[in-house]
Formats: C-alpha cells, structure tokens, sequence
C-alpha cells in the first residue's frame, strides 16, 4: 500500500470516528462512551393547569426514555430563560429545548447555542427570530387555530341574536405567541359580524389569580357584559369566582368560552359554568424526547410539528373527565 493510499485510509477513519462521536450515537439516549444524553429545559413557570401537565409531561418522559434533564423554572421572566440558556451552554450540554415565554428578544442567545454547536427545540410557544438557522424544530399548537375555534363556537352560538354582543376578553402573557395569536384567531373568526364588540381585553398573565382580578375590573367597568373569552382555563376559573361573587351566574349570565381543555375547567363545564372549551394538549415529552434523540443521530426532523387537537362542548367534557389525564 503507498503511503499516500495509507493516508487517506486513516483520514477516512478519523472522520468516521469524529461522525460517529458527533451523532450521539444513533437512536439510543446513551453516548456511546457510557454517559446519557444531556438536555437542558427552560420552562416558562408554574402559573397554569396546563404547565404543570407540561412540566410532568417532560420530566416522565425524559426519565423514560434514559435522558438527563437538567430543568430549570422561569418564573414567566424572559431574562431568567436567557440566563439558564447561557448556562447550559457553559455546561455544555447535548440539546437545549425551551418554551420561550415571550415572542422576541431570542436572537442574541440563540446564537451563542449555534456558535456552541448545541441545537435548540422550541417546545410549545414560537419566537418571532428572522433566521431559521437559530433552531432546529418547533413542537407545538396551532395557536391561531385555536382562537379560531373560539371563535367559530360563538358565531354559531349567536347565529340567531342580531343585537350586540358585548364581549371581554382576558388576554394571556403580554408578547407570548398563545396570547398573540388567540387573540387574532379569534378576531379573525368573528370579524365579518359588527354585532360582535370586544368592550374590553387585558392582560391576566394565564394565572387564575390575575383572572379573578381582571373579571372584577371588567364587571365594575361595563354595564354589560355577555361573553368571556379567556385566552386558557386558569383565568377563565379565576374569572368564574369573580362572576359568582359578584351575584351572577358564569354560562349563563355570562357566557364562557376558554382554551386549553385542564380538569378543573372541565368539572366547571360540568357544572354549566363554562360554555366551550378549545383543546391545547400539553403532554409533549414523548414526542420532544423523540425529537432530542433524532437532531443527536443526526437525523432531518421536521421544522415544525403540530400537536392534534379538539374541542369540547358541556356534554363531550362531562364524558371525558373521569379519564382526563390532566
Ligand atoms: O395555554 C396556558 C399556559 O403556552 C400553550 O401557557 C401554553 C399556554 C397555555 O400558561 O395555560
């Protein structure tokens, strides 16, 4: 064999080697040099139903499928996302997933993971970035569809009534894509109708805490109020208290309509305290596990996945809640 021959032999190897390092080693969650896949995950907070079915969701099937999270909680601030991201970075972990709890500001700390090799998956909300290249995948809803489908229930709801309808709507986290886009899904679904007048729309935070708080301000505010629509069942709950305690009747003095399909808000449709219920299902782990495994393999993987989901009437939520998982 000559020795040039030789060479390129060896170099050939070496890349072999360097790829096989570099892809994790297939499908499998372990390295291959006997240490586990590493993923770092920014959760946006603690503040519904719905994220802590998310968070459970993660952390199960992270340990399921043989993966190190290294978890860390936001508390629903932007600069606390940006600091665990840098740190993963410095930690030099495999996969960095993150559900950005506002649209913008990303860019600058999503490059520091592409100049650091780690890939990055959005999982649940988007980010407004110009450049694709800052992340690899997004899991999550439809959220335009969803506001859609809020929407679509009231327009046939009211089919018959021709007088106005005086709508409040309580808007989720300022800047977060769910609350973004809720609100113009819905708006878009209603507006070929002038009888339907948003009287008024603010921020509660997706807690029920601010719900209840925002409702109380609506009712002393209009003298008539007909419709909710709560951007997630959490303030939508906050809200119910607010109406009872206020002497009214939530589903029926004032109609509910609400997005994310949690238990409690089901046990409330159950009651006639909620109208409508657009589905937003949080059990993303399986598949962004899946997902972690795939981008370290090297495999393509889709730029974007939408999670499946319904709606649910009184009847439909009634029938589903003794099975409901969250
Ligand atoms: O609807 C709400 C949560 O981003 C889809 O965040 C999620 C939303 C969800 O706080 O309850």
């Amino acid at each position: 064999m000559s020795k040039r021959v030789a060479a390129v032999l060896v170099t050939g190897a070496m890349v072999a080697v360097l790829t096989a390092c570099g892809s994790g080693g297939g499908g499998s969650a372990d390295k291959g040099s006997g240490h586990k896949l590493v993923v770092g995950f920014s959760q946006v907070g603690a503040e519904s139903g719905w994220r802590t079915a998310n968070t459970k969701s993660v952390q199960e099937s992270a340990k399921k499928a043989g993966i190190e999270l290294k978890f860390s909680d936001a508390q629903q601030k932007q600069e606390n996302q940006i600091k665990a991201i840098r740190s993963f970075i410095q930690q030099k972990v495999d996969v960095i997933a993150f559900s950005p709890v506002v649209e913008s500001g990303w860019d600058t700390v999503l490059k520091e993971a592409k100049d650091a090799h780690i890939p990055v998956i959005l999982t649940d909300r988007a980010v407004d970035s110009k450049d694709e290249s800052l992340y690899v995948s997004f899991l999550g809803s439809d959220f335009v569809e969803e506001g859609k489908k809020a929407g679509e229930w009231l327009v046939k709801e009211y089919a018959a009534n021709s007088g106005d309808v005086n709508i409040v709507q309580l808007e989720g986290t300022t800047g977060s894509a769910p609350a973004n886009d809720r609100k113009s899904g819905f708006a878009d679904a209603t507006k070929g109708e002038p009888k339907f007048k948003v009287v008024a729309s603010q921020t509660g935070d997706f807690t029920r805490a601010k719900g209840k708080e925002v409702m109380q301000a609506f009712l002393k505010s209009q003298s008539k109020i007909d419709v909710l629509y709560a951007h997630n069942d959490d303030m939508a709950l906050g809200a119910i208290q607010a109406i009872e305690e206020a002497g009214k009747k939530p589903g029926t003095d004032i109609k509910i309509v609400s997005v994310d399909g949690v238990k409690d808000a089901f046990t409330a449709m159950s009651q006639g305290k909620i109208n409508y219920d657009v589905e937003c299902n949080p059990l993303l782990g399986d598949q962004l596990m899946d997902l972690v495994k795939k981008v370290k393999a090297g495999e393509q993987v889709p730029r974007r996945i939408k999670t499946e989901e319904g709606t649910f009437t009184p009847e439909q939520a009634t029938a589903a809640l003794p099975n409901r998982q969250y």
